[in-house]
C-alpha cells in the first residue's frame, strides 16, 4: 500500500473532539497510523481566512480584488466604490447562483430521463407510480379523467419544462403555493419565471458594476431562490417519486457497519437517483453476483452515502454508510472496493485517500471529473452497461485486496420514509387521509409546532453534535423534527429516528407519537426533498386554523452544520417562502451593516421569513422556540397549549394515584 505524507503538525487534530461518530472517530484513529490525511485535518491546519468569512472581500474585477474592513465596515469602499452592503449581498447572490444551479440542473436531468422515458427513447426506467403523477399533474391544472398515462406524462413534462426555460410569466409549482404566501411574492416582484433566466440575472446583476443597492440584489436572490425551492428541487423530487416510486416508511441501516468484509461493497456518493437504481440492478444480476462468489465474496454489498443514499434508503431500504464528514473515513476501512459517485459534495480529497487504499473512486457523470479517479460515463441509454462495468471493477479489487481491513462494528436504525403523502396518510388515517390531526395537535398545542432541521456536517464543528444537540432540544419542548440531508443521518446514528425516542420528547409531542406510533423526528429523503417540506407547509395553511400564509404558522428551520452554496439558497427559499431558518457554522455576513439589518429583520418585516444564526445548539434552539411561541400567540393559540399540558399532567397525576391505591 502506497503511503501518503501527511499530518502537517506533530500532534495532529484531537480526534475525539472533531466528531461524536464513533465509527468516523475509530476510523481517524486508523488514518493516522496509516499515515493518510482527511478534511479533518486540513481543516485544523487551515484557518478560514478572516475577511472571506465575513464576506467582506470583492474579486468581481480587475481593479480589485478588494478587502474592507469587517470591524469598520462603512470606513472604506472598493476601488469601483461599491459598499460594503453591495459587496456581501453580490457575494450572497453567488453563492444563491451557484446552489440553486446545482438544484435545478439535477432537477433537469430527472426531467431529461422522464421526457425519454415517455418517448421510448430509454426503456431501463419506467413510470413507477402512475397515482403519483396524477397528482402532481393535477396540482398543476392538468386534466387527468379518462386519459391515457402516457399523454398526462407527455403534458406534464410540458409544463414542468417552463420550470427551467420559461422567459415571462409563473413558474408551473407557483399554484401550489398559499394564496396569501403568493401574493406577498407579486407585490415584491419575486414570483419565479424559469430558473435559467433567474439565475442569469442574478449572475449579470450581481458582475461589476450593475446592481449596486442590497435591496434590489436581495429581491432577486429571494427570486433565484425560489425559482430552487418551488421550481428544479420540487421538479427533481416529484419526477424522481413518478419513475422510482413515493418514498413510504422503512427501516434502514445506518453507519460503517453495513459494510461486510466478506462481500464486495460498493458506495454510492453524490445526487442523482437514477445511477443509485441502475447499480441496484448490476448488483443483483446473477452472472456478476456469480463473479463475485467466484472471487470469494459471499455475495455483493450495495452501500449509499450523503444525499444519493437517502434517495435510495427512502425507497428501496438500501443501507447508508454515512453522512459527508465521513466520506473519507469510510475509505480508511480498506473495505470499500468501490467508490461510484455523480455530482455535488463529493470532495476531491477522496482521491488521494482511495490510491491509499487500493479503492477504483470512479467518476460517472461529465459533469464531474476528478483528477486521478477513473471515468466510468453513466449513459441512460444502456444504463447497466457502465454499472455493470463498476461492479466488475469492484470484485476485481475484492480479489486483490492488499489493504488491512477494520470496519468499526456500529450499526444504528431508523425508520425514514415519510414523504409528505405518507404524512398526510399517516396521521388522517387510510380513508380520511389529512393534514387536520396535525394541525389540530397543533393548535391543542400537544404539537407546538415544526421544525425542518436539515443540511450538511462540517469540519470546523464537531460532526453531528450541532444536529444532535439542537434536535433533542426540540423534540424535549414538544416540536415536531422534520429532516433531510445529513442531518438525518447524524440523528439516526444517535437513535432518534425510530418510534422508540419518543421517550426523549416532550409529554405532547410523545402522546402523538406513541398515538400514531411514529418517531418524534421524521426524516424526510434527500436536500431536493427540501420540496417535501414545502408542501407540507402549504398543506398546513391550507388545513386551515394556522393562519393564510406560511409566514403564519408556528414552524422554523435550521441547516446546525452547513458547508455548501446550496444550503445557502435553500435557507433563502425558506426565508421568501415566510419561514424563520437559522444557520449555524458562521455566516457570510458583517453584523451591524444595512444588509444584516435586511436578512436578519427586514425581510419579515415585509411579510417574508427572516434569517437567524447562532453556532450554538441551544441558542438555536432558543431562538426556533421563541419564534413558534410568536407564531402561536399571533394564531391566538397559545393559552390552548398551557391548558392541554395541564390536562395531561393532571390526567397522569390521576393515574399515578389510582395505581397507587
Ligand atoms: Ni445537502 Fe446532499 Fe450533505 Fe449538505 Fe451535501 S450531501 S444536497 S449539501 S453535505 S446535506
Ligand atoms: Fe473592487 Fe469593485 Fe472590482 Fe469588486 S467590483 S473587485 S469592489 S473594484
Amino acid at each position: 500500500m502506497e503511503k501518503q505524507k501527511v499530518l502537517s503538525k506533530k500532534e495532529g487534530i484531537d480526534i475525539g473532539n472533531v466528531t461524536i461518530c464513533e465509527a468516523t472517530k475509530q476510523m481517524l484513529e486508523k488514518a493516522r497510523k496509516d499515515g493518510v490525511e482527511t478534511a479533518f485535518d486540513r481543516a485544523a491546519s487551515m484557518r478560514a481566512c478572516p475577511i472571506g468569512k465575513d464576506s467582506a472581500c470583492c474579486k468581481h474585477c480587475a481593479m480589485g480584488p478588494c478587502r474592507l474592513n469587517a470591524k469598520d465596515p462603512y470606513g472604506k469602499v472598493g476601488v469601483c466604490g461599491a459598499t460594503i452592503d453591495t459587496i456581501m449581498a453580490r457575494n450572497f447572490a453567488r453563492m444563491i447562483a451557484a446552489g440553486g444551479a446545482a438544484h435545478t440542473d439535477h432537477g433537469m436531468s430527472m426531467l431529461d430521463l422522464f421526457r425519454e422515458v415517455i418517448k421510448g427513447n430509454i426503456t431501463d426506467y419506467e413510470i413507477k407510480d402512475p397515482i403519483k403523477l396524477e397528482e402532481v399533474a393535477t396540482s398543476i391544472g392538468i386534466e387527468v379523467d379518462g386519459r391515457e398515462t402516457k399523454d398526462i406524462a407527455m403534458d406534464l413534462y410540458e409544463e414542468l419544462e417552463r420550470t427551467y426555460t420559461q422567459v415571462e410569466g409563473e413558474i408551473p409549482f407557483a399554484k401550489r403555493v398559499p394564496e396569501k404566501t403568493l401574493e406577498t411574492w407579486r407585490k415584491l416582484g419575486i414570483v419565479p419565471r424559469g430558473a435559467m433566466r433567474e439565475i442569469m440575472e442574478l449572475m449579470h446583476r450581481s458582475h461589476m458594476g450593475v446592481d449596486q443597492h442590497y435591496e434590489n440584489i436581495t429581491r432577486q436572490c429571494s427570486r433565484t431562490a425560489l425559482a430552487d425551492g418551488w421550481g428544479g428541487s420540487m421538479v427533481a423530487t416529484e419526477i424522481s417519486d413518478i419513475l422510482f416510486g413515493t418514498p413510504s416508511p422503512v427501516s434502514v441501516e445506518v453507519n460503517m457497519g453495513v459494510l461486510k468484509e466478506d462481500q464486495v461493497n460498493i458506495i454510492v456518493h453524490g445526487h442523482e437517483p437514477n445511477l443509485f437504481e441502475s447499480m441496484l440492478v448490476s448488483v443483483n444480476e446473477p452472472t456478476l453476483v456469480q463473479a463475485a462468489k467466484d472471487a470469494g465474496a459471499s455475495g455483493i454489498n450495495l452501500v449509499g452515502m450523503c444525499c444519493s443514499g437517502l434517495e435510495m434508503f427512502v425507497r428501496h431500504g438500501v443501507p447508508h454508510a454515512g453522512n459527508f464528514m465521513s466520506t473519507e473515513a469510510v475509505l480508511v476501512t480498506g473495505a470499500v472496493d468501490a467508490m461510484t459517485v455523480d455530482v455535488q459534495c463529493i470532495k476531491q480529497g477522496l482521491a488521494k485517500v482511495a490510491e491509499c487504499y487500493g479503492t477504483p473512486l470512479i467518476t460517472t457523470n461529465p459533469r464531474c471529473r476528478i483528477e486521478g479517479a477513473q471515468h466510468i460515463e453513466f449513459n441512460e441509454h444502456h444504463p447497466t452497461a457502465s454499472t455493470d462495468e463498476i461492479v466488475i471493477k469492484a470484485i476485481s479489487r475484492f480479489k486483490n485486496r492488499t489493504a488491512k481491513i477494520e470496519i468499526p462494528k456500529i450499526v444504528n436504525k431508523g425508520v425514514h420514509g415519510f414523504s409528505h403523502e405518507y404524512i398526510n396518510y399517516m396521521l388522517g388515517g387510510s380513508f380520511r387521509a389529512s393534514y387536520a390531526p396535525l394541525n389540530d395537535n397543533i393548535i391543542n398545542g400537544r404539537i407546538r409546532g415544526v421544525a425542518g432541521v436539515v443540511g450538511c456536517t462540517n469540519p470546523r464543528v464537531k460532526q453531528d453534535w450541532v444536529h444532535v444537540e439542537l434536535v433533542k432540544e426540540l423534540i424535549k419542548k414538544d416540536v415536531l423534527v422534520l429532516q433531510t440531508g445529513c442531518s438525518q443521518i447524524a440523528l439516526t446514528k444517535a437513535g432518534l429516528t425510530t418510534p422508540e425516542a419518543a421517550i426523549l420528547a416532550g409529554p405532547g409531542l410523545q402522546e402523538v407519537c406513541e398515538t400514531v406510533g411514529m418517531p418524534p423526528v421524521l426524516g424526510i429523503g434527500a436536500c431536493v426533498d427540501n420540496s417535501r417540506i414545502l408542501i407540507a407547509a402549504s398543506a398546513m395553511v391550507r388545513q386551515g386554523g394556522l393562519g393564510d400564509s406560511i409566514a403564519d404558522l408556528p414552524v422554523a428551520g435550521a441547516a446546525p452544520e452547513y458547508m455548501s452554496e446550496k444550503a445557502i439558497c435553500i435557507g433563502q427559499y425558506f426565508v421568501a417562502s415566510g419561514v424563520y431558518t437559522v444557520f449555524g457554522v458562521t455566516f457570510p455576513i458583517v453584523e451591524e451593516t444595512k444588509f444584516h439589518k435586511l436578512l436578519f429583520e427586514g425581510l419579515e418585516e415585509q411579510g417574508l421569513g427572516k434569517w437567524g444564526f447562532s453556532p450554538d445548539p441551544y441558542e438555536m434552539a432558543r431562538m426556533m422556540i421563541a419564534h413558534i411561541d410568536k407564531k402561536r400567540k399571533q394564531l391566538g393559540i397559545d393559552k390552548a397549549r398551557d391548558r392541554v399540558l395541564m390536562d395531561m399532567a393532571d390526567r397522569r397525576e390521576m393515574g399515578a394515584a389510582y395505581q397507587q391505591a
